[in-house]
């Protein structure tokens, strides 16, 4: 996020404008013409396989026909390539890769993906969103700089190539929706342009002349329309990165302490415990993740190391781990086990290794250092893709240490090198967020009661205790419950709750589960206020969860689908007060598309504006929900939902922060016209969806 940033649209438009110049002059500017490049990535549909003088008549060179002079389009296809960098023939390591960036295009197209779709690839289609957004980074920060736009492949014509139109069908268009969402590229659907015409696939694969023509033509509507548009919101600084989004699009993620306390009953081992007593009877990860799943979790993070140092992977560097226990005969591991599943039922998969060990002798010294970034790079290396790190505040006390039963200080703010250890999963894993008091990427909310503040801004500036510079365990940590409407950082809160009073399972606690309406409140206080919902339910003894934890989330989730199956603002019609140059891609119908990707905003002065939603007919809701358009920054500060009755319009709700989502709750009203007005903003205001709903009666 070092770059100077340059809105898209002001980006497309000198360009357009300095094309146009030099396009209607036809000759030479004075100091040379200017020209637009336009990148062309592929694999062979792009590159022109079985197309007649392919020079002239792949869609590239069509292209450049159709844009004309003052630009130059280059064909960077390469035959049979996948996205993949699994797949048979990655794209990445061929030279047109490296010479499509060395080009420094102005935009980028990229077109890969039917390749993937051969069984002998797509078994990696684990990796494909991630690896397409790592592709998108290589050219830089997205989407600004250059505008990246990547296609939907054609559909595939029943042949023997290996290439599958169910995949692409299933798979691909759903994912690359999603990376288009994450990364802010758009899209150029290639698909529903040549869906029901095998007459331009010959070969059933790659178009013809003419479909190299007629896909020319789709990808120059799409630029040139993109060129049309005038005037989105500068982004307002601090704003998300993709991995945030990622993350914060996720919501609800399972936490889950299970370690050698769950068998000692203990909250903080001390260290010395013996291996021989961690051995649960019937450990079922399979099991546990579908349950999350079931639950609606979209993600997990597992306590791989607690405090007391026990490590639940056969860990090279330390006996103290699952390899010295009965589980297994020593064969046995969990953070394989729980990954495995992730991948299955499609869920992330985070890990939790505590800075702090008390088992280790090194604990303190600068060994110890080297020691807990061996065991980081163990985990982000051996386990697939990590989407979460996280890095726990307690530091530092009494302990074990490899027998000197002692109590070990540490300077929280140098101990740890933290910026080396984050530089470490950075490399490792680029796609994964980092959770501490400090971020870098999202940040504790400041207490472990699983709420945020009904003003919460994902910005924030964390400070040490003293009003001097921060370390994790080392923060005025109140202050983060809400963040800072001027903060630095994009950090936005991660809300860690247990289900249970304490985080491991014991079972004098089986009765003190919290209830699905309780779970429900708490779902408003954090995912409702901007927040991710990180819900701790300990495996037992047996390694499974008990059955009351799993009562309670089932009742949760029911409680959920049945207040948010139905938007009852769904088919009402919307009129804001304000459009930005009264242009329809701002319109206020966008907040009810149920795309997060298309919003309404304002005009730059204006700071208030209200829309107004016509229900048609008499509804009755207890809920609001409202979503801000965050790529662009967090921006309101203050807004009110009013209703109309007979009389009048009637105030129903009011509040300050937006943010991703904000839900609030309110006594059941009857009305057929609601207006959501927003009363203070930072900068102009954008809301990419509204809802209205009705939850059970509790
Ligand atoms: C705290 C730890 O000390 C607790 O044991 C637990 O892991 C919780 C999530 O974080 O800082
Ligand atoms: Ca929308």
């Amino acid at each position: 996020m070092s770059k100077l940033w340059i809105s898209r649209p002001l980006f497309l438009a000198t360009i357009v404008f300095v094309a146009a110049v030099v396009v209607s002059n036809g000759v030479a500017q004075p100091h040379g013409p200017i020209i637009v490049k336009v990148a062309c990535i592929g694999n062979s549909i792009t590159y022109g396989s079985g197309i007649q003088d392919r020079q002239k008549n792949s869609y590239p060179a069509q292209l450049q026909r159709m844009l004309g002079r003052g630009w130059e389009v280059k064909n960077f296809g390469s035959s049979g390539r996948t996205l993949l960098k699994k797949g048979d023939y990655p794209y990445w390591k061929e030279k047109e890769f490296k010479d499509a960036k060395a080009f420094n295009p102005d935009f980028v197209i990229i077109e890969l993906g039917t390749n993937d779709t051969k069984p002998w690839n797509w078994k990696y289609k684990d990796d494909f969103i991630s690896d397409y957004e790592s592709f998108i980074h290589e050219f830089g920060d997205p989407p600004y700089n250059p505008p990246i736009y990547i296609c939907i492949p054609v559909p595939a014509f029943p042949g023997d190539w290996g290439i599958r139109d169910s995949v692409i069908k299933a798979d691909e268009i759903p994912f690359i929706r999603k990376i288009a969402a994450h990364t802010l590229a758009s899209i150029i659907d290639l698909y529903s342009a040549f869906e029901g015409k095998p007459g331009f696939f010959p070969d059933k694969v790659h178009p013809n002349e003419d479909g190299a023509r007629e896909m020319a033509r789709v990808v120059y509507n799409t630029l040139v329309k993109d060129l049309r548009r005038t005037g989105a919101p500068e982004p307002l600084a601090p704003i998300p990165s993709v991995r945030q989004l990622a993350w914060q699009d996720m919501e609800y993620e399972g936490f889950f302490h299970f370690s050698m306390n769950t068998f000692t009953d203990r909250e903080w081992g001390y260290g010395d415990e013996p291996e021989s007593k961690f051995n649960p009877t019937d450990f079922n990860a399979d099991e546990i993740v579908r349950t999350a799943k079931d639950a609606g979790m979209k993600g997990i993070v597992v306590t791989c190391k607690h405090h007391d140092g026990f490590c639940l992977w056969p860990s090279k560097f330390t006996e103290h781990s699952v390899k010295n226990s009965p589980w297994k005969s020593g064969k046995g591991d969990i953070v394989a086990e729980f990954s495995d599943a992730c991948r299955k039922y499609g869920l992330r998969f985070g890990v939790y290794l505590s800075p702090w060990d008390r088992n280790n002798k090194d604990y303190g010294k600068p060994e110890y250092i080297a020691y807990y970034r061996n065991q980081l790079r163990e985990l982000l290396t051996n386990y697939g893709n990590i989407s979460e790190v996280w890095f726990d505040g307690a530091n530092g006390g009494d302990g074990y240490y490899g027998g000197a039963r002692e109590t070990r200080t540490i300077d929280r703010k140098t101990y740890y090198a933290w910026k080396d250890t984050w530089a470490l999963v950075r490399k490792l894993q680029p796609n994964a967020v980092m959770f501490s008091d400090v971020g870098p990427d999202i940040r504790w909310v400041g207490n472990e009661s699983g709420y945020a503040g009904e003003t919460c801004w994902s910005m924030y500036s964390p400070k040490g205790e003293k009003g001097d510079s921060p370390a994790p365990g080392y923060t005025k940590y109140d202050e983060a419950v809400e963040g800072h409407r001027d903060g630095t950082s994009w950090l936005p809160p991660e809300c860690d709750v247990s289900i249970r009073p304490g985080w491991f399972y014991h079972a004098s606690e089986d009765t003190l589960v919290k209830s699905p309406a309780q779970l429900f409140e708490l779902y408003f206080q954090s995912v409702g206020r901007n927040g991710v919902l990180l819900l701790n339910v300990p495996p037992d003894r047996r390694g499974r969860l008990h059955e009351n934890d799993v009562k309670a989330l089932m009742g949760f989730k029911k409680l959920m689908d049945e207040t948010f199956a139905r938007n009852l603002a769904k088919g009402a019609t919307a009129s804001a007060t304000d459009v930005r140059g009264n242009d329809d891609h701002f319109g206020a119908h966008n907040v009810l598309d149920r795309n997060h990707d298309t919003y309404w905003a304002a005009s730059d002065s204006v700071g208030s504006a209200s829309i107004t939603f016509d229900l048609k007919q008499p509804a009755e809701f207890n809920v609001i929900m409202i979503q801000e358009y965050i790529l662009l920054g967090q921006r309101v500060e203050k807004f009110s939902i009013e209703v109309w009755n007979d009389r009048g319009w009637k105030k129903v709700a009011d509040g300050t922060t937006i943010g991703h989502k904000r839900l609030l709750r309110i006594s059941t009203v009857r009305t057929d016209k609601v207006r959501l007005n927003i009363l203070k903003s930072r900068a102009c205001p954008t809301v990419s969806e509204f809802g209205l709903y009705k939850s059970p009666e509790m």
